[in-house]
């Protein structure tokens, strides 16, 4: 019997505070503007918030550059605010959760300031510092070949000093040295202040690149046409990660709090399950990187792949039968802000059939075993920037720096716009548009024209037009987050069994608990397609939930374009 817990029963709303509702019409989301939207939130049926960092920050990063970490970035708001949303959600029964950024600080960061300032500053040592070297010719070169994740080395020379600090993310987001024992327990600190005013847990940033193998050693040429080289393997699970899990898991458990840590680049399960296995007390579960990397070609994300349903059966089949055998847990999520629309990219925004294809994904994800993750907009089945978006429309330095690194290197007119075609389905800007609130000017969004323009299709594809209306996608949502509740035996605690793994048009599966069984029918088919029912489920059970009209299950079926069902037996 598998180990019940409150979280693992509980489903998370993602805001990003930029881009969520705007209330001082600066053309900029904050907190009140989300305070204003509590209801509309509590109504979706989740149990959870999740705000994507909302501290001090120069927002090199939107903010997951922080440079003060118990204080608010004065565009969203203040502490006070903090309070009354942590607040406003308690009286809901929802709970709140923040997004804590401890891998690297801002460069701002008064830490980072001192370091920088003097190799003799009592906070030198907390960032990682290195000599340059020197090849044949005398020229100086970084201490090794890795490649940042935003583009160019990973280390930024300093002069003053003559050494190089490293910098993972932007040069503007140095990594903290979690070797130093003063660093932990600041983090430490910082939790602990967070947690006494009341949060209830977090979300961790790239919280498995803490540990760094010490030796730094070169990276092995993955890509040859650049200078710079993926160095993840000796990040991604360091020497001392599970240490450091341990000393936070410490602290999470003396607040009972919620935990969920982001992890890229991690390729071995065992890893995974030291993290999150029940018995270790370390997290309570981790985003895998599997699913939302399948479009991603073989140089990055900017090239293009197209995979086969197999592959992601493949992929959720073997998370959700590895964390059931070994008592861990997943967190589930086909989008949140570094991600672009699912309805776009796993499926279809083709007017005809938005609307069916976007309930389909929520069928296909809200009744696997795990934590379902919702992020903002997605509840409403908003999809991509439009194609005609030129790339002075788009704002994340991740997507603008690959874009204009190819343009300096010489790349053709030809190659920029299949970059930028690649954008259009994969930049993190297509999360990172205004939320659609309704019809009206901005889409509701801000009274004055937003930091970053809103999506053309607001007019259709907005909340207001949706909370009251039983036929929407946010309906729905509603109905996948009431189900969990309602059946939670069979749906949270219920064993997965991938069914039909070869067919590459229906990803079916089923939940068993004891004698409840749930058949959840999933086509991402945009044409109808045949399958067969299995037989003990043939006219004996009941219809949960539906995107088309279908009431009864007989042997052969014929499913129309995306369509998608759930079928109960008790
Ligand atoms: O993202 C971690 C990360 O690995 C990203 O580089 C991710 O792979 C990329 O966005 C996919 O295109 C986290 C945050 O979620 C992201 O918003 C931050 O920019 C990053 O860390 C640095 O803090
Ligand atoms: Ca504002």
């Amino acid at each position: 019997p598998v180990n019940r817990a409150w979280w693992k029963e509980s489903n998370v709303y993602q805001i990003y505070p930029a881009s969520f509702k705007d209330s001082n019409g600066d053309g900029i989301g904050d907190i009140p503007g989300i305070v204003s939207e509590l209801d509309y939130i509590a109504g979706l049926g989740v149990d959870i918030v999740w705000l994507c960092p909302c501290y001090k920050s120069p927002q090199v990063d939107m903010g997951y550059d922080i440079s003060d970490y118990k204080d608010i970035y004065e565009k969203y708001g203040t502490l006070s605010d903090i309070d009354e949303l942590a607040s406003g959600l308690h009286k809901r029964g929802l709970k709140f959760v923040m997004d804590l950024v401890v891998n690297h600080t801002s460069d701002q960061h008064a830490w980072f300031q001192s370091a920088i300032s003097s190799k003799d500053s009592e906070y030198r040592d907390w960032y990682i510092w290195k000599k340059p070297k020197y090849d044949s010719d005398g020229t100086r070169l970084p201490p090794n070949n890795w490649l940042s994740f935003f583009g160019g080395s990973a280390w930024e020379y300093d002069a003053e000093s003559d050494e190089y600090y490293l910098h993972l993310f932007a040069k503007e987001q140095p990594d903290l040295n979690w070797e130093n024992p003063r660093v932990r327990a600041a983090v430490h600190d910082i939790m602990r202040f967070w947690l006494d005013r009341g949060v209830d847990g977090f979300r961790m940033d790239v919280i498995n690149f803490i540990s760094k193998d010490p030796a730094m050693p070169h990276a092995p040429i993955t890509n040859p046409s650049s200078k710079y080289q993926r160095g993840d393997m000796y990040f991604s699970t360091g020497p001392r990660l599970h240490e450091y899990l341990q000393e936070l898991g410490q602290i999470l458990k003396e607040y009972d709090a919620f935990s969920v840590g982001e992890m890229p680049c991690v390729f071995d399960p065992s890893e995974i399950i030291k993290a999150v296995g029940f018995s270790r007390k370390e997290l309570s579960m981790i985003f895998q990187f599997e699913i939302v990397d399948l479009d991603h070609g073989s140089t990055g994300k900017y090239t293009p792949r197209s995979w086969a349903l197999t592959e992601l059966k493949k992929i959720v089949n073997k998370w959700q039968t590895f964390m059931e055998m070994n008592d861990g847990w997943n967190a589930l999520y086909l989008e949140n802000h570094d991600q672009a629309r699912s309805v776009s990219r796993f499926a279809s925004d083709a007017p005809a059939v938005r609307k069916v294809a976007a309930k389909m994904l929520a069928t296909f994800l809200g009744f696997q075993s795990g934590t379902i993750f919702v992020y903002e907009g997605q509840e409403l089945g908003l999809a991509n920037v439009p194609t005609a978006w030129g790339v002075d429309k788009y704002r994340d330095l991740e997507s603008l720096n690959n874009y204009y690194e190819n343009a300096a290197a010489g790349a053709s007119k030809e190659e920029l716009d299949s970059i930028l075609a690649e954008m259009q389905k994969k930049a993190r800007d297509n999360a990172r548009v205004p939320m659609q609130w309704d019809s009206s000017d901005n889409a509701g969004f801000s009274t004055v024209t937003p930091w970053m323009d809103v999506n053309e299709d607001y007019k259709e594809w907005n909340a207001r037009s949706q909370e009251n209306d039983p036929s929407s996608v946010y309906a729905h949502w509603q109905s996948v987050f009431g189900l969990r509740r309602e059946f939670k035996d069979v749906f949270v605690y219920g064993k997965f069994i991938l069914l039909d793994p070869l067919n590459e048009s229906v990803f079916a599966y089923k939940r068993v608990y004891e004698s409840t069984e749930a058949l959840i029918v999933t086509s991402f088919k945009d044409s109808e397609v045949k399958w067969t029912v299995p037989s003990e489920y043939v006219n004996a059970g009941k219809m949960l939930l539906t995107n088309y009209d279908r009431r009864e299950l007989t042997g052969e079926i014929v499913l129309r374009p995306f369509e998608a069902l759930v079928w109960l037996v008790q």
